[in-house]
């Protein structure tokens, strides 16, 4: 679930098309988010791995809790868990 109050993470790199289409979709939704572009803070994908759990970029992180990639998004807004 995701709302107003949610504290939202997103672990990128500049060149993913599913990062840019998730930050697209929480934006047009009005919500704001902290992005940590990997490459730009020298992470490995094992570094994002130890604090995610996954290894693919985009990462979600709602309020300390790893929601997946943008799929994993995609699928909390059609399941009606998006409250903007
Ligand atoms: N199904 C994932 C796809 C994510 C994905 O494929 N990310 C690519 C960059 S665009 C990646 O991190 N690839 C590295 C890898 O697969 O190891 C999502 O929707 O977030």
């Amino acid at each position: 679930m995701i709302n107003k109050a949610s504290k939202i993470k997103i672990y990128s790199t500049s060149w993913c098309g599913p990062c840019s289409s998730a930050k697209r979709l929480l934006t047009e939704k009005g919500f704001s988010y902290e992005e940590i572009d990997i490459e730009e803070n020298g992470m490995s994908r094992d570094d994002l791995f130890n604090i995610t759990g996954g290894r693919t970029v985009p990462q979600i992180v709602i309020d300390e809790k790893t929601l997946g990639g943008y799929d994993d998004l995609l699928e909390l807004e059609s399941s009606g868990q998006i409250f903007s």
